[in-house]
């Protein structure tokens, strides 16, 4: 009998996999078309570690499983090999990206397909290759065309070590999110699309869409929705006015001073000469500060402009400062300051002897009730004093009514503000799609004409980002001299590039077109295949990729591209693999090589092993124990197909637990509960081969069909032996008999005295005698039957009392 031998079996049918065409989709007019999409991994190292791989085989079950359930799977993968990850990796070992990334590339398909993926290589996408980045550039046009697209001067992060430009989304607490620097801030030329005014659309749709919670929530989160006026505050003595952004309107009588972000361009207006110097040294003193210190808690800053606004409640002027804790990008960088109920201004206003005045009174306090050493911020209770005609009025209440009380002095506006900026795309790094966009001294920004797509990415030696805040192709006038495109005079290309997250925000529209050179995406294939019906992926991404994702598919919708809006009908959230409790890194010398696990247990084992580590969506801890226990599993599983007979009939008992087998291991694999669905097989094989009897081939039949997701290889290989011609794959998931998942059994609890001393599995019917045989057959109980049976009190199904 020949064992079982995964380095036999799983090149076998991985050859057979590609020969058949197995994994390749029925792209044009399939009957039940399901999209299952996979996050596509940077190709930023040699190959693949463990964690890309727990990813990968969640969702390749998710997608084989659905193929069993008779769908017509498109399951693609490719590359998003553009970017910074690649060329720091690039940086690192000393080599040029555009002679690295192919070798990763290779290196990461080779171990993707010894890992069995159901992957269709024929659509891969490459997000660094021409015939890809050719539409990323596209992409940037339709934007660009929709004024979505823009150019201005601003302040933006900046890395000092990764020598770029990052979007809010990658900077953490100040820090870059990928080397942990603290983030500078640059006043640079940035291109930005318009996100922000998707805002209220990106927040809406999160209300139905079927993705993980968490994920919504973090969307929500940083999409920040805010609801409150516009308050406009005439300056005494000027013409102009200030309007600043607020939530509580209601404190507008206990508004004692505005703060003007240093960089808002009414700073120069209303200063005043005998401030000017102090105004100037301030300004100057905050550029030079980088964001975690600004938003930072620390003892507050600001000087005085010189200029008074009047409060239009209470008539009196006010003064106006400058402070860096008003920050320019948001609400109207401006504010009312109200130090007796906001935290910050009651800081400020402590440092510089401004007056606090209590306009909220708490359930136990009055209008002279003292504030103590701290601002009372609590809206919810609160009903306002020493605000004339609105005294009394709940919180809630009062920022309603004293707003439309302004609104009708003009001096007010409804707003709602949303925390998501724009997003800058631009970066001055090498190793991404140049801006298709060239700069004539006549026609402005010009737009290059789609005809002329790709911009491509000219090979140069000296890709290294440097400190000055430009982008390496702009080192390489034979490059970036063109003639402009639309007066033929001399011009000049961008020399930036967009950000790698515009190239993975659109990938998905590529997949089942990705060997169409005339458009990004066929109008048919689109319609038969998107929205994605199943997306996996890890939850880092739940703010980045995922919104950008979203906003370009509305953009595309917008431009009459495709109709719908969404892009992932459903979308979960993978857990992480951690090692003796750290996350795994190069740095902590924990990385785990997927290919010595493979080669020494096989492909099979290892998936089914990382699947059950723990929940799917919450990931778990590696051990290196655990994966003998799951090998047995196929080695058992093997012997038994081997060994399996047709003579006789199966027995009723195994039937029965296989019902309800087949049922737990479709519910659990549906909702990504892999760890729960390989324990019920492992339990059902138990069963199968309790006391080491000879299984029945209906028996075994099913479970090689519920372990095939899991164990692709080998389950192909015991379908063959079963004697199957075509592929597991093709066969259909088993159904259950529901008549056959009813309990016939029950356990019997057994006391002797009336103390309890064991319970035994019965028959529902068991007669009182066959119970009592049973129960004295056991140990625990026999141990207590020394004398003699004085009587037996039997309640079907549930007690036997031995009294002695
Ligand atoms: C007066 C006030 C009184 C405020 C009070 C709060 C409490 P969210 O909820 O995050 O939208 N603010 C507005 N623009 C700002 C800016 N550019 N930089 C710093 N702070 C700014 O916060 C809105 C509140 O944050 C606004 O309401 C404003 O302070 C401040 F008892 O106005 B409030
Ligand atoms: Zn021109």
């Amino acid at each position: 009998p020949t064992p079982y031998l995964p380095s036999a079996v799983e090149p076998k049918w991985q050859a057979r996999w590609t020969e058949r065409g197995t994994n390749t989709a029925k792209l044009d007019a399939p009957a039940n078309p399901f999209y299952a999409l996979m996050m596509f991994p940077y190709p930023s190292a040699e190959g693949l570690h463990v964690g890309n791989l727990f990813a990968f085989t969640g969702s390749d079950i998710s997608a084989r499983f659905h193929r069993l359930l008779g769908h017509d799977v498109f399951q693609p993968l490719g590359f998003d090999a553009f970017g910074i990850h690649s060329e720091n990796y690039a940086l690192k070992v000393g080599a040029h990206p555009m002679e690295l990334t192919p070798k990763n590339v290779a290196n990461f398909t080779r171990q993707l397909g010894r890992a069995g993926f159901m992957v269709d290589w024929n659509q891969k996408v490459d997000t660094s290759r021409p015939d890809y980045y050719k539409w990323t550039q596209w992409v940037f046009l339709q934007l660009h065309k929709q004024g979505l697209a823009y150019k201005k001067a601003a302040a933006v992060n900046w890395c000092p070590t990764d020598k770029t430009v990052l979007a809010n989304e990658q900077v953490e607490n100040g820090l870059c999110e990928r080397c942990g620097t603290a983030v500078e801030q640059r006043f640079l030329e940035q291109w930005f699309f318009r996100i922000s005014e998707y805002a209220p659309r990106l927040l809406a749709n999160l209300d139905w869409l079927d993705w993980s919670h968490v994920t919504r929530q973090a969307q929500r989160n940083w999409i920040g929705k805010s609801e409150g006026a516009e308050l406009t505050f005439s300056i005494a003595g000027h013409d102009a006015s200030v309007t600043v952004f607020t939530t509580r309107a209601d404190t507008i009588y206990g508004a004692t001073y505005l703060v003007l972000a240093p960089e808002h361009p009414l700073v120069g207006a209303l200063t005043s000469d005998a401030q000017r110097d102090a105004v100037a040294q301030y300004v100057d003193a905050t550029k030079k500060q980088d964001l975690i210190s600004r938003k930072s808690s620390k003892e507050k800053t600001g000087v005085f402009t010189g200029a008074y606004a009047v409060n239009p409640a209470t008539g009196q002027n006010i003064p106006v400062w400058i402070a860096d804790y008003v920050l320019m990008e948001y609400g109207t960088g401006a504010i009312m300051a109200v130090p007796g109920h906001d935290e910050r201004d009651f800081e400020f206003a402590q440092v510089f002897n401004l007056p606090i005045v209590r306009v909220v009174a708490g359930p136990d306090d009055h209008a002279d009730t003292p504030l103590g050493d701290s601002a009372f911020t609590d809206d919810e209770q609160g009903r306002l004093v020493n605000s004339g005609e609105f005294d009394g009025l709940a919180v809630q209440d009062a920022k309603r009514t004293v707003t439309t009380w302004l609104e009708g002095q003009q001096h007010a506006k409804a707003v709602t503000n949303f925390r998501l900026h724009d997003w800058c795309i631009s970066r001055q790094r090498y190793w991404g799609p140049p801006i298709p966009i060239i700069y004539c001294d006549d026609c402005g920004a010009v737009p290059v004409p789609e005809s002329q797509l790709p911009v491509e990415l000219p090979f140069i030696p000296d890709f290294k980002p440097d400190d000055s805040g430009i982008s390496p192709l702009a080192r390489h006038e034979e490059w970036y001299r063109v003639p402009c495109p639309t007066c033929s005079k001399p011009a000049r290309r961008e020399t930036d590039v967009s950000d790698t997250f515009l190239d993975s925000a659109w990938y998905f529209l590529r997949y089942p077109s990705a060997n169409n050179s005339d458009v990004p995406f066929d109008a048919a294939r689109t319609q038969t295949w998107l929205p994605v019906n199943s997306y996996i992926g890890g939850n880092e991404h739940a703010v980045l990729h995922l919104l950008y994702s979203r906003f370009i598919t509305m953009v595309l919708k917008d431009g009459g591209f495709i109709d719908f809006e969404e892009p992932f009908t459903r979308f979960r959230a993978h857990g992480m693999i951690i090692r003796e409790g750290a996350k795994m890194s190069k740095s902590k010398g924990n990385v785990i090589n997927p290919d010595v696990y493979m080669e020494e247990w096989g492909a099979d084992a290892f998936r089914m092993y990382l699947m059950f580590l723990g929940p799917y969506e919450e990931g778990g801890d590696f051990r290196d124990q655990g994966i003998s226990g799951v090998r047995r599993y196929l080695d058992r599983l093997w012997t038994s197909v081997r060994d399996a007979t047709t003579e006789g009939a199966p027995d009723a008992d195994v039937l029965r637990k296989l019902h309800r087998t087949i049922k737990k291991v479709g519910e659990d694999t549906a909702n990504l509960a892999y760890n729960t669905a390989i324990a019920a097989m492992m339990e059902y094989l138990n069963a199968v081969r309790r006391s080491d009897r000879v299984p029945h081939r209906d028996e075994v039949l099913s479970l090689v069909q519920l372990t095939a997701a899991y164990a692709p290889h080998l389950a192909e290989e015991c379908w063959e032996q079963l004697g199957h011609i075509g592929s597991v794959f093709d066969a259909g998931w088993p159904t259950f008999d529901p008549a056959m998942l009813l309990d016939n059994e029950v356990d019997l609890v057994v006391q002797v005295n009336g103390k309890v001393r064991g319970k035994i599995r019965v028959a529902v019917e068991i007669t009182q005698d066959a119970a009592m045989a049973l129960a004295l057959a056991d140990e625990g109980v026999a141990r207590f039957v020394t004398s003699e049976i004085k009587k037996v009190i039997f309640v079907p199904k549930r007690l036997l009392n031995i009294v002695v």
